[in-house]
């Protein structure tokens, strides 16, 4: 049923203007979809399904098979949200774009992802600044699906919520930005990825695990929230975890001796090594020196 917008110029988020509740959750309204926003999912989800296998880790491509995300247009969050609650009780919540950190958190504190609706537009196919309903829910919902992962990000929530009350968020999010965007993991059959923002990106899918550019480091929890990172742009090291069961141990320890230490040391830039560094393969960074250089 095409509502009367203005099916011409649409605008580029259509939940912008939603009516939000106290937890900023908004109505997904799935039958407002027209075609070609369905029809944009399925191009977006048909040309990243080419490119996972061998690439992303098995936990995801299992996952995407379990809850049956496919080409049959953006889905239902309810419904995707019953086959997810089965599996490891965690459900996705329709919100119209970013929330503050403290709601983030707390949803998911209560195992509930909060994912765009809006499906970018267009011309934006390739690069979206705001998390969309293909980042969200083809990036970060599968793996909710797998009960480590599950539980790593229930407390992640938790963390969240007491870095909060300790001023500590950078830190935090370094630590999500590493995992759970661009994080990568290593398996007996090589490099597999498994962060949304790799996931849901055709081109990052290729350099994060082909290319010489970057650096990959294997995952320290304190080196991951040293190191600041880059928004805009591919990642210019990316970190390795052994198993899903490292990151959730890492999560079950008090941070605040960690954040004490952290505070005596300086940040480290994207593309730095450290002294300690486990490097799984020391990058090039062609990519960045040929931006440098056409800049
Ligand atoms: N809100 N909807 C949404 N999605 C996010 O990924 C998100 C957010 N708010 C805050 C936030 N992420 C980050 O600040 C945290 O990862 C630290
Ligand atoms: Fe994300």
């Amino acid at each position: 049923m095409q509502s009367d917008r203005d099916t011409a110029h649409p605008p580029k988020n259509r939940y912008a203007d939603a009516p939000k509740r106290a937890d900023w959750t908004i109505d997904q309204d799935w039958r407002s979809y027209g075609e070609a926003e369905h029809d944009r999912w399925n191009r977006l989800y048909a040309r990243q399904i080419a490119l996972l296998p061998g690439r992303a880790c098995d936990e995801y491509l299992t996952a995407l098979e379990a809850l049956r995300l496919s080409r049959s247009g953006v889905p239902d969050f309810a419904e995707l949200s019953r086959r997810l609650a089965a599996l490891t009780g965690w459900s996705v919540v329709p919100v119209s774009g970013l929330v503050p950190d403290d709601v983030f958190f707390d949803h998911l504190a209560e195992r509930r992802f909060p994912a765009g609706a809006f499906i970018r537009p267009e011309e934006e196919l390739d690069y979206i600044e705001e998390p969309d309903v293909f980042h969200d829910v083809f990036g970060h919902v599968p793996l909710l699906a797998n009960p480590v992962y599950a539980r790593f990000l229930q407390a992640y929530g938790e963390g969240g919520r007491r870095a909060l009350a300790r001023g500590q968020l950078a830190e935090l999010a370094r630590l999500y930005w590493h995992t759970v965007e661009f994080g990568l993991i290593a398996t007996p059959t090589g490099l597999r990825i498994f962060g949304a923002g790799i996931l849901s990106s055709p081109a990052e899918t290729m350099f994060s695990i082909e290319d010489s550019s970057p650096n990959r480091i294997a995952f320290d929890l304190e080196r991951v929230m040293r190191t600041r990172y880059i928004i805009d742009d591919f990642q210019q090291s990316y970190f390795v975890i052994d198993s899903f069961q490292t990151l959730l141990d890492a999560c079950y320890q008090d941070f605040g001796p960690i954040y004490d230490r952290l505070r005596a040391q300086p940040t480290l830039a994207p593309h730095e090594l450290a002294p300690g560094d486990r490097i799984v393969t020391r990058g090039d960074f062609h990519y960045f020196r040929a931006k440098t250089a056409a800049a």
